[in-house]
């Protein structure tokens, strides 16, 4: 993509999503309609629904030849990573946003031939924009972030991690991971896995460890996390497929060999 284009993509995109921020604001205090999608715990509402639509009309209108990936299912079914993808949360934290309202974010990455060239994370009721195009660094509103510690003791670190993976679960062994909780100075967890990788770019946690997230929630972020130094993998070291589900770690890469010897050992 062409500096100049991508450009004026950012700029569009940076006003759309604060456009749609602004609309959901407005009516953050009215009745919400909430239905459940995979488990009872898996939530959606008509905002979901409604956000994604709003950025799926401009892009087919303004972009017609770019596809969609969305959570809600209003964009397109993807095969492959060529062209210009948007890939788009329209709500990430949906139990946030139902039971806080607040602590929830918009996440939009857009990727060129599976590369991400632009990284987006809104986070509405604080009015918080992470912004971030490949090689130009990374932004939270005005102020560019700095790159991540040179220096990280893996017992200095703070890791972001979802409660549920220190219990028993499927995928992991959980005292393993009880230990890995132990061994770091805290564990935090804010229920929106777009906020949670803003804040590894931003530095104010070291790291971001979880074992399934999907597409949507993670491709603002890695654009934002790499532009600050940051290393994205799945769980196991191993490259993130950005059309398919992944384990995830993301962190500063000071630690990021000892956590990928922790989790292979986890398995
Ligand atoms: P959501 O709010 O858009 O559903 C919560 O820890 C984080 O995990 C949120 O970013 C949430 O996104 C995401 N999440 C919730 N259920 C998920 C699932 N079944 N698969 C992948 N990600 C999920
Ligand atoms: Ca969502």
């Amino acid at each position: 993509m062409e500096l100049e284009a991508r450009q004026k993509l950012f700029e569009t995109a940076k006003q759309w999503i604060l456009e749609a921020g602004e609309n959901i604001r407005a009516v953050i205090n009215e009745p919400l309609k909430i239905d459940t999608k995979s488990n009872a715990n898996d939530l959606v509402t008509h905002m979901d629904q409604q956000t994604e639509q709003f950025f799926i009309d401009k892009i087919r209108k303004q972009f017609p030849d770019h596809s969609i990936l969305s959570e809600e299912g209003y964009g397109d079914q993807l095969e492959s990573d060529k062209g210009v993808v948007w890939i788009i949360d329209p709500i990430d934290g949906t139990m946030n946003f139902v039971h806080q309202k607040r602590n929830f974010a918009i996440s939009i990455g857009i990727y060129q031939d599976g590369i991400g060239e632009i990284g987006l994370i809104y986070n509405v009721m604080d009015d918080v924009l992470y912004a971030a195009q490949r090689g130009n660094g990374a932004y939270r509103n005005e102020e560019k972030l700095q790159p991540l510690k040179q220096e990280l003791p893996l017992e200095e670190a703070i890791l972001i991690l979802n409660n549920f993976w220190t219990g028993p679960n499927l995928k992991i062994e959980e005292t393993k991971m009880q230990a890995l909780v132990r061994k770091v100075r805290g564990t935090r967890s804010y229920g929106s896995a777009a906020l949670e990788l803003a804040y590894v770019a931003e530095g104010i946690a070291d790291g971001y460890l979880t074992m399934k997230l999907a597409p949507w929630d993670i491709a603002g972020g890695l654009v934002l996390v790499s532009e600050v130094g940051g290393m994205t993998t799945r769980a196991d070291g191993s490259p993130i497929h950005i059309l398919e589900e992944n384990t995830l770690l993301s962190c500063n890469p000071k630690i990021q060999q000892e956590l990928v010897r922790e989790y292979i050992e986890l398995k």
